[in-house]
């Protein structure tokens, strides 16, 4: 691994989406499958992980955005996987994706987790999902779940958010 490791984190009481792309599953599904792994081996059970699908990775920041505004998850994890061809559609497809992405997380404050491969080629995008390159999916679930006890830390988001349920109910 190239980033510093964190390991050993306890993520129980955490509930966390996660939004994937459909394009490109043969490699996606990997993600996701990583993803889901590292979140149960963080210690949150199946039903505080909820698994959305979106098209592709252009529709990742909507449905990243709806997970974070609905009130119900610490963190959203965006996994996809963008193969670069012979159209330009790589460079757009990808640069929306990644800005719209840091854009939910800075909007709603919820960090928002990024798991898009952006690869030359088929063997390069396996190669990171499960692969000699490590699961990028798995990494962004190991990020979501720092961060989202990070601001719980730094930012007293608990008693917030039960406040703000609270104040909600009839
Ligand atoms: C159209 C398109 C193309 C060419 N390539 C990819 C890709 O490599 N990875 C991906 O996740 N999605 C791709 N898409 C679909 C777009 O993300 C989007 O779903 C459609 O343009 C509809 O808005």
């Amino acid at each position: 691994m190239k980033g510093i490791e964190q390991k050993g984190l306890d993520g129980a009481g955490l509930r966390i989406a996660v939004v994937a792309a459909r394009w490109n599953a043969f490699v996606s599904e990997k993600l996701e499958a990583g993803a889901i792994e590292s979140l149960r081996s963080a210690g949150l059970p199946d039903e505080d992980i909820e698994t959305v699908h979106v098209p592709g990775a252009f529709e990742l920041p909507l449905g990243a955005l709806t997970a974070a505004e609905s009130g119900r998850f610490d963190a959203v994890v965006c996994l996809g996987t963008v193969i670069r061809g012979d159209t330009p559609h790589f460079d757009f497809i990808a640069g929306e994706a990644a800005r719209g992405i840091m854009d939910v997380g800075l909007r709603t404050r919820i960090p928002v987790t990024f798991g898009v491969i952006t690869a030359d080629n088929d063997s390069q995008a396996t190669d990171r999902a499960g692969g000699a390159a490590g699961n990028k999916g798995a990494e962004a679930a190991d990020a979501a779940v720092e961060m989202a006890l990070l601001r719980r830390k730094l930012a007293g988001v608990d008693k917030r958010r039960s406040d703000a349920f609270a104040a909600r109910e009839p």
